[in-house]
């Protein structure tokens, strides 16, 4: 796939009027920073912008999105552009995936690296930082950016970058953080609401999981698990307990971790950290998933036990070859 030109991608975004934006289910930080971060600048330029996404997680409701998402009423939507943001496969825009299906013209923008380009123009950068430093340089010098705008990116930028902890970040990173902070956007805050704000029922999940948890691997790979029934009992909800592998993965001396969450359905939800020495991705891709190097996730059948046994034997597998 060869990436179209950020101008050709301009152009065309200036060409439509009614501009539907999506991302990957299950939204992330970087996934509703750089869709509603659009949608904002695109408003101020004047278009009917509109973020469709499957459901807003309660944590992002403390950056400016307010008036700017769609929970999903999709059928028969129509619009000119289809804009699919942070999404490595056309079927991960979920409900959406239908609305894109029929849009007269499609533009996908995302820092994945198994992406293969699903849209009319494509401009996908695996070494990205996060899909919502694309966007900045998609709309700086071209496209309105006011205080919302640049909190919204900002936002995505530093969960995707683990507030700039993570090997992705790069000096065009800092760069794009410094351009946005300098429109006076309340960064200390946002960033606190990022990292270090949690329900306490995410503090009860957490300690399930805590409890749940075992260093495998002689101390490579930390795994949890966490099954529906304690997440009810917490009060929790699957979409509260993204962040656990991460937390997980401050366990000194491991290289991997990886949490199974049961969901509502029965299916298990896979998600895994890394430092560099295993690639989660290839694990994650094994089981139909994706993500990047040090980040992935897949969804397994249940039961969980089951579940639990197969990812724990193939991220086994993969620590043997890589020794
Ligand atoms: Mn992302």
């Amino acid at each position: 796939m060869k990436n179209n030109s950020f101008d050709e991608i301009r152009q065309v975004i200036s060409g439509a009027e009614k501009i539907i934006i999506s991302a990957h289910t299950s939204p992330d930080g970087d996934a509703v920073g750089s869709s509603c971060g659009l949608a904002k600048s695109l408003r101020l330029a004047g278009k009917d912008a509109w973020v469709y996404i499957e459901e807003m997680p309660e944590k992002y409701l403390n950056i400016p999105v307010e008036g700017l998402y769609k929970l999903p009423e999709f059928e028969d939507t129509e619009c000119d552009l289809f804009i699919a943001l942070d999404c490595a496969d056309k079927k991960r825009l979920g409900l959406a995936e239908p609305v894109f299906d029929k849009a007269p013209k499609t533009i996908c923008i995302d820092h994945h690296g198994t992406n293969e380009g699903y849209g009319d123009l494509n401009y996908v950068d695996g070494d990205a930082a996060s899909a919502s430093e694309l966007v900045y340089e998609v709309i700086k010098d071209t496209f309105p950016i006011d205080e919302d705008t640049a909190t919204l990116i900002y936002a995505g930028i530093i969960y995707d970058t683990g507030g700039f902890r993570h090997s992705s970040t790069k000096p065009s990173t800092m760069r794009a953080a410094g351009e946005l902070m300098a429109y006076g956007i309340p960064f200390s805050k946002v960033y606190n609401r990022m990292f270090y704000t949690q329900n306490f029922t995410q503090t009860l999940a957490t300690a399930v999981t805590i409890n749940n948890a075992r260093l495998l691997h002689n101390g490579d790979f930390v795994f949890t698990y966490i099954t529906k029934d304690d997440i009810d009992k917490c009060g929790s909800s699957s979409s509260e307990l993204d962040g656990i592998s991460e937390y997980f993965k401050r366990t000194a001396g491991t290289k991997v971790s990886v949490f199974a969450k049961e969901k509502e359905n029965g299916e298990i939800r896979i998600s895994m950290r890394a430092d560099g020495e295993v690639n989660v991705s290839k694990i994650a891709s094994a089981f139909g998933g994706g993500g990047h190097v040090n980040a992935a996730g897949c969804t397994i059948e249940g039961p969980l036990d089951e579940a639990c046994k197969t990812i724990i034997d193939a991220v086994n597998k993969a620590l043997d070859d890589e020794e």
